[in-house]
């Protein structure tokens, strides 16, 4: 699958794209397996059951799985993802999810240089005041002062604006199993009204690197020790892995030296691991 030139005109514009039914032909198995997931690990957070209170949280979380490692081949979000990031796009792990009530307006990430995008599989039916993901448009683009201004006054709507963030003018984006929502990790996004089982998971990827920029790939991966993992990818994605797969492995694997130390630490530092 190609992206058009209208949808990708789109992304660099709205900075998200929905995808209705992009994968309904085959969401019983993507759910079974988010399940089996969940079931092998306590079946929430940090090994133990999901207490419906908190965020539970499992990284990475489509390599725990060989069908869902799978996902990175196949035709319809390979193509996806080479359409926006090229041939040659990195992966940069997933999370699976049950979330608990709200979250408020945030961006997932502010990488110099590339491009990075992360790939929502919601598994419920949703809407604007049941949890679907609410996003505002444009607000990646954080050199205008339109999007400046959101960067400094969103993740505080009240004290900023006077209002709860669920009041914030944005575009709900509804969901049915099987839809695909793909956005830019500037993107301000959040999702209010969710019940404490809303069941989701997600596939980051980013653009190839170049070598000025690799300091900035180094840092997005500091950023899992959070998640106490000595290596970004689990051994089932490596280890299924093709050639095509593993074009898209090879640049994390060898820039993630660093990793298994900033982990140990964070294994000091903290209980568990983060929720997100
Ligand atoms: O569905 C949600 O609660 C928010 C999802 C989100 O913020 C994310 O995946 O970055």
């Amino acid at each position: 699958m190609q992206l058009t030139d209208k949808q990708l005109s789109f992304f660099c514009t709205f900075g998200y794209l929905a995808l209705p039914g992009l994968m309904s032909d085959c969401i019983n198995e993507i759910t079974d397996g988010f399940h089996a997931v969940f079931d092998s690990q306590g079946g929430g957070h940090n090994n133990q059951k999901h207490d419906g209170e908190s965020r539970s949280c499992i990284v990475p979380f489509i390599d725990q799985n060989k069908h869902l490692s799978a996902l990175l081949d196949e035709p319809r979000i390979h193509g996806l993802l080479c359409s926006l990031l090229g041939d040659d796009f990195n992966y940069m792990g997933s999370d699976g999810n049950i979330y608990v009530g709200d979250t408020n307006w945030h961006s997932d990430g502010w990488n110099e240089g590339s491009l990075y995008v992360k790939i929502a599989f919601y598994l419920d039916s949703i809407s604007r005041d049941t949890g679907c993901l609410r996003v505002v448009p444009g607000s990646h683009n954080v050199d205008d002062a339109y999007g400046a201004a959101l960067n400094d006054f969103l993740p505080q709507p009240n004290t900023n604006f006077g209002m709860p963030g669920s009041d914030i003018p944005s575009i709900a984006l509804d969901v049915e199993p099987g839809d695909i929502l793909i956005f830019n990790h500037r993107l301000k996004h959040s999702s209010w009204g969710g019940d404490n089982q809303r069941r989701m998971f997600t596939i980051n990827c980013g653009e190839h690197v170049i070598d000025e920029f690799i300091p900035g790939l180094k840092h997005y991966i500091a950023g899992s020790a959070r998640f106490w993992l000595d290596s970004m990818y689990g051994e089932i994605m490596k280890e299924t892995a093709g050639p095509q797969r593993m074009k898209h492995l090879e640049q994390v694997l060898a820039n993630e030296g660093h990793l298994a130390a900033l982990s140990a630490q964070a294994r000091k530092d903290n209980k568990e691991p983060s929720r997100g």
